[in-house]
């Protein structure tokens, strides 16, 4: 690549446009634009088999989702939930006016710590929102055990969990429900979008209401829902791209190859979780650069910025720093010295299908450069 193109930490794969032109003149034709016509249909019939899962209802975005998982178990009082985050974990407790509980992250995994969510748990917590971080699968028998032990829900916010399979199933099938983020930087794009994955019929038909304002029929309205709904463009591209999945999370793979060879044997940056029984996405190709690397992470990130790499840092700053959770009991820094390590050593690679080996070689060099920058 020219020196001076910049590289970002993601880019979408876009398949031929003229692929998608087809898709377009059949809504065109029937002039069903959204409200589950047939591109939602079929996208929902599509997902359920490839990622091997009972049933989906798919969303405008993952947020929506995370807002409407929590409104379709009727969650009150406090969730306990992890501080390493995307902001919309949080906000969307906020949004259902339940109070965040933060528990501190496993400093391998940058999972929710289960040993801390047992220790969390008050006589008001319905709830655990874990996130599987960077693709990574949870503890998932632990939460399991210890949610069935105190009556709790578990919401799998698994935006960056796409096609994960753990012990061979997919991760989505894990906890009561999950929700997917389809979100233009996502392994699996809709542009915007996400979906709740759910094991039983019931329960897809209450989340199908709670997506639509909570009508269930013209006249019926059984819930304060909200509009969630997917339109039928987003499914009708989400359709065009599922069949080449597989082989876009082939070439993620190839990439991370190379950046553990570059950077496996540098003092000082730790590479990213790898559990023997999950079988990973490659969604993001998250460093840890420690005490033991000559310059901290931020200077890492401006070395790379200035030479034209956009890598990001993927949590930083914690959930638990921002303005609206700081004040909170279970915010207080020292209660979270894994999570706050975490975000002040971690920076994501760029990582996508299009990015070329002498991209990654360039990355690397510029990482190693900074030692003696
Ligand atoms: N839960 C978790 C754990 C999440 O990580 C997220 C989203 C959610 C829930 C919520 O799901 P959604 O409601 O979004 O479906 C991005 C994404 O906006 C966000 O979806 C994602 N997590 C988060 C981790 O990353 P930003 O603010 O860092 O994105 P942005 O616009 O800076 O994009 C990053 C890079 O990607 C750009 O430098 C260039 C490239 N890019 C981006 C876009 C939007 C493209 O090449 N094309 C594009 O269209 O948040």
């Amino acid at each position: 690549m020219s020196a001076d193109k910049p590289i970002y930490v993601t880019q979408p794969f876009l398949p031929p446009l003229e692929d998608f032109i087809p898709y377009l003149r059949e809504i065109w034709d029937a002039k069903v634009l959204t409200n589950g016509g047939p591109f939602h249909q079929r996208l929902e019939a599509a997902l359920v088999e490839h990622l091997g899962i009972q049933h989906l209802s798919l969303f405008a975005n993952g947020t929506l989702g995370l807002l409407t998982a929590l409104q379709t178990l009727q969650v009150t009082g406090e969730v306990i939930t992890t501080p390493y985050s995307f902001a919309a974990t949080a906000h969307s407790l906020l949004w259902n006016n339940l109070t965040p509980v933060f528990v501190d992250i496993d400093p391998v995994t940058c999972n929710l710590d289960p040993e801390g969510i047992e220790q969390a748990i008050t006589p008001r917590t319905t709830a655990i929102m874990p996130v599987h971080c960077y693709g990574t699968p949870c503890d998932v028998d632990r939460i399991r055990q210890i949610a069935d032990t105190h009556g709790l829900k578990v919401i799998y916010d698994a935006a960056h969990a796409f096609g994960v399979r753990y012990r061979g199933e997919s991760v989505l099938n894990h906890g009561d429900l999950s929700v997917l983020s389809f979100h233009a930087t996502k392994v699996y794009t809709t542009f915007e979008g996400g979906a709740i994955v759910c094991p039983d019929a019931g329960t897809k038909k209450r989340i199908d209401h709670l997506k639509n304002f909570g009508f269930a029929s013209e006249v019926t309205v059984l819930a304060a829902g909200i509009n969630g709904k997917m339109n039928e463009v987003q499914a009708a591209f989400g359709l065009l791209q599922l069949p080449h999945v597989d082989q876009l999370i082939a070439r993620r793979a190839q990439i991370s190859r190379l950046y553990d060879n570059g950077l496996r044997s540098v003092d000082g940056i730790r590479l990213p979780c790898t559990l023997p029984e999950a079988q990973p996405n490659h969604s993001y190709y998250p460093i840890f650069i420690g005490d033991g690397f000559p310059v901290s992470r931020d200077a890492v990130y401006d070395h790379l910025r200035q030479h034209g790499v956009h890598a990001r840092r993927y949590f930083y700053p914690l959930l638990s720093d921002m303005p609206m959770y700081s004040a909170l009991p279970s915010a207080a820094p020292d209660r979270l010295p894994h999570a706050a390590k975490a975000a002040r050593e971690v920076l994501c690679l760029p990582i996508y299908p299009a990015l070329q080996d002498d991209d990654v070689t360039r990355v690397i060099e510029l990482v190693l450069s900074c030692r003696t920058a």
